[in-house]
């Protein structure tokens, strides 16, 4: 019989005791509840002292913000685990510390980062981490180099993608990018305000083959260990500081979904800017977003490079040339997967506090208008889209 049982704040304490590895385990004494995503259960664990010590997480058998009527793997839980402790193995200093995981009980414990912050709300703050772009660049690079065919043995390569089969995540992202904003379905939801432009997009055939394309690259391409989930709700930031967490969409797929999501949701921040803040403070902010993306693509695709030539093992793949040409796919592919997280989010199931959280209605109609709008241009001119700079100037195209 399965061991699982949901926790209580009390069994999250009697856990982190056992399994916590701090020093005085019955120091250990409160736990408070703080998930606030879509899926788990988060549970920060609290010593004598009243400090957060470490986080125990654990997986529910359903969707946590839609019900039971939506059931969900258990297994999910030992994906994130393992994609977490795959991706610490080659860049610890972006990827939060697993300190132990149980795949009966669907539980994780996990280092505590109360030091650090949510970097979706401090962008939509307008609080600025000046390294924060680059730190998520070189996460992108490390983790996602060493797990492709780059770096490892084909035969170790394919024991990865056999390791992280991962198909009801991977099926939550197949129906809530690629289906759901171009078709009616009862999960979308959006303000009847933007309907015309909700419409539009079941109404138009060549962005529907541009999301096919994309749809069929995320199916097929296992290029490398991707964290699945990669947006600015799942990155802790402080001063000089980014970590990455909540990975339980980990898959082997294609590189540039990663890197999509990390520049789609920059660029949702981007649009809900002016319904956030004051208009220069806005201003400011949106530059700053695109500096930020500038600068994370330049440090994935620096590191990513520099990576390929000191340590690809593979003699086809070492050819003169080949990195500079698989990045340069990457990025068309990025900016592909961007525009379709910039759709999902303000169409579907799944919205961000960078507009949802915009008080005024007309403005935040307006971003939510503009999301979609930047998003179905991103997907249609992805394959001219060679180089950042390029992006960007795309970017201010269609802004
Ligand atoms: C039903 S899960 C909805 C979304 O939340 C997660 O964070 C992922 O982004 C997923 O697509
Ligand atoms: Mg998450």
């Amino acid at each position: 019989m399965s061991q699982y049982r949901t926790f209580t704040a009390a069994d999250a304490v009697a856990y982190a005791q056992q399994f916590g590895g701090v020093e005085s385990p019955d120091e250990l004494v409160d736990a408070q509840e703080i998930g606030d995503g879509n899926l788990n259960l988060v549970f920060k664990i609290f010593d004598i002292h009243h400090r957060s010590r470490v986080i125990v997480k654990q997986a529910l058998p359903y969707v946590r913000c839609v019900g039971e009527s939506w059931p969900l793997t258990l297994d999910r839980a030992r994906l994130e685990a393992q994609t977490l402790v795959e991706h610490y193995r080659h860049c610890p200093q972006h990827t939060v510390q697993v300190l132990h995981y149980d795949p009966a009980l669907a539980v994780m414990v996990m280092e505590d980062l109360s030091d650090h912050r949510i970097w979706r709300g401090e962008l939509i703050k307008g609080a600025y981490y000046p390294q924060a772009a680059t730190q998520l660049g070189e996460y992108l690079a490390q983790t996602l180099f060493h797990t492709s065919d780059f770096h490892l043995h084909p035969h170790n390569k394919k024991a990865l993608v056999a390791q992280f089969i991962n198909p009801e995540m991977c099926e939550i992202t197949e129906d809530l990018f690629f289906n759901d904003p171009y078709q009616i379905n009862e999960r979308n939801s959006y303000p009847a305000a933007i309907e015309a432009s909700v419409a539009a997009l079941r109404d138009d055939s060549a962005l529907k083959v541009a999301v096919a394309s994309l749809k069929h690259r995320f199916f097929s391409h296992a290029e490398a260990l991707l964290h699945g989930d990669i947006h600015s709700g799942s990155i802790f930031v402080a001063d000089g500081s980014l970590k990455a967490i909540d990975a339980e969409f980990g898959y082997v797929g294609p590189i540039g979904f990663d890197v999509g999501t990390a520049i789609g949701n920059l660029l949702l921040n981007y649009c809900g800017a002016p319904g956030q803040l004051g208009i220069r403070d806005a201003a400011a902010a949106r530059e700053q977003r695109l500096t930020d993306i500038r600068e994370l693509w330049q440090a994935f695709a620096t590191r990513f490079a520099r990576l390929a030539a000191t340590e690809t093992h593979d003699a086809a793949l070492a050819a003169p040339g080949y990195v500079e040409a698989f990045l340069k796919k990457v990025l068309t592919d990025a900016v592909g997967f961007a525009g379709s997280e910039l759709i999902r989010r303000s169409v579907g199931l799944s919205h961000v506090a960078d507009i949802d959280t915009i008080a005024d209605e007309e403005m935040k109609h307006a971003c939510l208008r503009h999301a979609i709008e930047l998003g179905k241009a991103l997907i249609l001119v992805a394959g001219q889209v060679d180089n950042a700079d390029e992006l960007l100037i795309r970017v201010r195209q269609y802004s």
